[in-house]
């Protein structure tokens, strides 16, 4: 399928312009995109966020994106800070309302591309409800979700997706409760783009994550980003590389097509049996439907038009 982000590259290379090196440093992107005050990130050596960031900025590169004419939108947690380095217009606000700001941005601005960053708890728990009417209103937002299984940022509390049977510091028995399906839920809500990837495949993120900024409507993106220190701890996964192991290995994609970069060993599924109890990476739905602030500008354009003739008739 011709998605947004192939056909800018195809008209890149048709247009003689030089197409963005991929291989270019990531400490020259990170001049490019970022500031960072004293030199450090404030993450957890090995955090999973680190790697993150990584692709989203690579993302940025491939897409030749001025990040100081796109709109940001965060809350609370570890990733919190993650915006706060990017040249983006960011707006930090309360844990859980990252969508519903996101949505005023767009609106007052629809030329202005919005992503929201924000944690699994952030989004899916306190913020569950912003996430799914602007996914049902496909709103033009790309929605990038860190999912480190559970609260990291107040100390490894369990959050709505938090994997059912695993130690968390409020579930030292195990997680009584279902976890939602991220993905199944933005595509259950509207979101007319929706993917999954993870820290261990980044040059797969990197590219999903392009594709998702291009994208039309709302576009989310489930991040399995690890959390080492307070989830992987507790559940015999203390180190990072431990983790970043955990996802290759019990990860599958939905589809051949990949290079191997961005398939990095991980198989392809082939039936229902090969994907139980696995995560399904890639691009898991796309769906061309009416972005919101368009039909929202169509809508007071009428409405206009109507009151016009309405002070025409009277005058
Ligand atoms: C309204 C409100 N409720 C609760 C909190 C406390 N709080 C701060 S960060 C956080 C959890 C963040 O979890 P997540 O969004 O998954 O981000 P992570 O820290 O895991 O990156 C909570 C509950 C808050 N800041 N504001
Ligand atoms: S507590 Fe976990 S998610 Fe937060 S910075 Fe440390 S490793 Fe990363
Ligand atoms: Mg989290």
């Amino acid at each position: 399928m011709t998605t947004p982000a192939k056909a800018a590259e195809a008209a890149v290379k048709t247009s003689g312009v030089k197409p963005p090196d991929p291989m270019t440093p990531l400490d020259v992107l990170v001049e490019k995109y970022a500031v960072v005050p004293d030199g450090n990130f404030r993450y957890c050596p090995g955090c999973g966020l680190g790697m993150a960031q990584s692709a989203l900025i690579r993302a940025f590169h491939k897409l030749q994106l001025d990040l100081t004419k796109v709109g940001t939108s965060g809350g609370s947690g570890c990733y919190a800070i993650m915006p706060h380095y990017f040249k983006s217009n960011h707006h930090h606000g309360s844990h859980g309302r990252a969508c519903a700001v996101a949505t005023g941005m767009k609106l007052a601005n629809p030329e202005l591309p919005v992503l929201t960053i924000q944690g699994d708890g952030d989004m899916l728990s306190i913020g569950g409800n912003h996430f799914i009417h602007a996914a049902r209103r496909n709103i033009d937002i790309t929605a990038v979700c860190f999912n480190n299984f559970g609260y990291g940022d107040t100390g490894g509390q369990y959050a709505a997706t938090t994997p059912k049977g695993s130690k968390t510091e409020t579930s030292p028995y195990g997680m009584p409760e279902e976890a939602f399906d991220p993905c199944k839920l933005a595509i259950g809500a509207g979101a007319s783009f929706v993917a999954r990837s993870t820290v261990s495949h980044p040059v797969h993120l990197t590219r999903v994550l392009a594709e998702a900024i291009a994208w039309k409507g709302f576009a989310f993106v489930e991040v399995l980003q690890h959390c080492h220190v307070l989830w992987g701890r507790r559940n015999g996964m203390p180190e990072a590389t431990d983790m970043m192991n955990y996802y290759r290995e019990n990860s599958v994609f939905n589809t051949d097509s990949l290079t191997d970069e961005e398939r990095f060993n991980t198989p392809t599924y082939y039936s229902e049996e090969e994907k139980e109890g696995k995560y399904v990476l890639g691009i898991l739905h796309q769906e061309a439907k009416p972005e919101f602030s368009e039909e929202y500008a169509k809508l007071r354009e009428r409405a206009r038009a109507e009151m016009e003739g309405k002070a025409g008739a009277r005058a």
